[in-house]
């Protein structure tokens, strides 16, 4: 039997006012760092599709694997080290071209639920591009971050010339990309690449803790807040306040805007139906 090179689990949270679950995916090559191979990065496409498609899913946490530490030689700890570097290996653009097309960066970056990287061990490369297309990062104190394609000839092609601009903004974003040196996690925290930095063993459970404060949300909700956080990255400040406006006001024919204020009123919680 093979083993799944995107390991989905389940964390049931039905016993909030949303019900529903919480899915953590974990990129499951360790020996190779979690580096994104073309099968990999099917299985993480085909985890998008089916989460999207799957309304009890309310929250996605994307992580990597860590090889067994009594391995007779145990490898370090990694989110994902970037794509596999071993299938560039003789490609013309003709054969990468495809790929690009539908890729799995893009492909977590527009799922309309809410994403959390959680980071422990390196994110290079394409590692650290998924990191970037989730919406919220969190890492360990033993994380390190880069882009280090420059030296292998080549530039971020996962996003990262654009999200890590937007997050960083210029100057520290031609740094890490010009010199592809990594930056660890504390210099990620102030540079705001990561949210919060956590004892790794505490990480975890941070995570979880934050996924399920969001899953006691309105799913509805959620999803338009995310939608117009998102416009702002695309739209001028004049256009995406009328685009923030255009979105509350419609908020106000759903059912969940009727329960919430009610619950309030009524000093009870709320029982969102996602609607
Ligand atoms: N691809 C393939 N194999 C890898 C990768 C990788 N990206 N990273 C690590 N490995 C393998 C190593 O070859 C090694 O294999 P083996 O045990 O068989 O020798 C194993 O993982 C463990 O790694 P190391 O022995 O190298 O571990 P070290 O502790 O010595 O070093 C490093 C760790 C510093 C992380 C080092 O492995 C490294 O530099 N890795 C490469 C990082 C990198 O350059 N990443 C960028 C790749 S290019 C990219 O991501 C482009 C993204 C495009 C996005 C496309 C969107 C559509």
């Amino acid at each position: 039997m093979t083993e799944d090179l995107v390991n989905v689990e389940r964390i049931d949270v039905s016993t909030n006012p949303a019900g529903g679950c919480i899915e953590i995916w974990t990129l499951n090559r360790p020996n190779r760092l979690n580096a994104l191979n073309r099968a990999t990065h099917k299985e993480l496409i085909q985890a998008c599709d089916k989460a999207e498609s799957d309304d009890s899913v309310r929250v996605i946490v994307i992580t990597g694997a860590q090889s067994d530490p009594g391995d007779e030689r145990p490898k370090p700890k990694a989110f994902a080290a970037g794509a596999d570097i071993s299938e560039f290996s003789g490609q013309g653009s003709d054969d990468v071209r495809p790929f690009f097309e539908n890729n799995a960066w893009e492909k977590v970056w527009n799922l309309t639920k809410p994403t959390i990287a959680m980071i422990d061990g390196y994110a290079l490369g394409g590692g650290t591009e998924l990191a970037l297309s989730c919406d919220i990062r969190m890492a360990s104190e033993d994380s390190n971050f880069g882009q280090p394609e420059i030296n292998l000839g080549l530039i971020p092609g996962g996003g990262g010339t654009q999200r890590l601009t937007n997050l960083v903004g210029y100057g520290i974003s031609m740094e890490m990309i010009l010199t592809g040196e990594m930056v660890p996690a504390t210099r990620a925290l102030e540079i705001g690449l990561v949210n919060s930095v956590y004892p790794s063993t505490k990480l975890r459970e941070e995570v979880i803790s934050l996924a399920s404060r969001i899953a006691q949300k309105s799913p509805y909700t959620v999803k338009v807040a995310k939608r117009a956080i998102r416009s702002s990255l695309d739209l001028p400040l004049t256009q995406g306040i009328l685009a923030e406006r255009s979105e509350f006001v419609a908020l106000f024919d759903t059912e969940d805007s009727s329960i919430g204020v009610e619950a309030f009123l009524s000093k009870k919680k709320p029982k969102w139906k996602g609607r």
